[in-house]
């Protein structure tokens, strides 16, 4: 029988990733549709939004990457104990996201003068402060970035973070479920 649930996403792992990751974590069979780009032109008009990651589960169509991530963390049970945990896992999973668009708004970058200015501020400033908060809370998790166990971030700090740049290796030194690649 054919999975119940469907991923659609690019042949990439940015935002695709944390879903597939979390799929395979539970156990939970899927479908993993990868549309190359080429072929994406016939297939925007018919995403809720016109754009990719999109979760289908029983004929029914959900959109955006870190709604799909929470729901599936429900299912396979990554959530807090309580809303206060749950609080402090969503604004980990939310930190891990500021520092990747930070690294998308950088690695997309065609006009390569504003790219090189960018880059200045990523490296020097932005990259060493983020690398610092997120290792002192690691720290403070038992190596792990919220309430002492795996959780979503784990997911969601995984690949999305890797896939922007491949220049230098950073380590979250602190963390059992975190590495970044840049
Ligand atoms: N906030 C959305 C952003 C989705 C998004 O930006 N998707 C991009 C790929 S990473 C996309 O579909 N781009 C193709 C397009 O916009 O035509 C999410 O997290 O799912």
């Amino acid at each position: 029988m054919a999975p119940a649930y469907k991923v659609s996403y690019f042949n990439i792992t940015a935002l695709g990733e944390p879903i597939r990751f979390l799929f395979s974590y539970g156990g939970i069979e899927f479908e993993d549709i990868r549309i190359e780009k080429e072929q994406w032109p016939q297939h925007k008009s018919k995403m809720p939004f016109g754009q990719m990651p999109v979760l289908e589960y029983n004929g029914k169509v959900a959109h955006q990457s870190l709604a799909i991530c929470r729901y599936l963390a429900k299912q396979v049970k990554l959530v807090g104990k309580d809303d206060w945990e749950d609080l402090e896992i969503d604004a980990a999973v939310d930190t891990v996201n500021d520092l990747r668009q930070k690294l998308g708004g950088y690695h997309y970058e065609a006009d390569e003068k504003i790219k090189k200015a960018r880059g200045e501020i990523l490296f020097k400033e932005t990259l060493p402060y983020y690398i610092e908060k997120l290792n002192a809370q690691a720290e403070k998790n038992g190596g792990h970035l919220a309430c002492n166990r795996v959780s979503i971030p784990a997911s969601v700090s995984g690949m999305p973070i890797c896939s922007h740049s491949r220049q230098s290796i950073v380590f979250l030194r602190s963390t059992k479920n975190c590495v970044i690649t840049l």
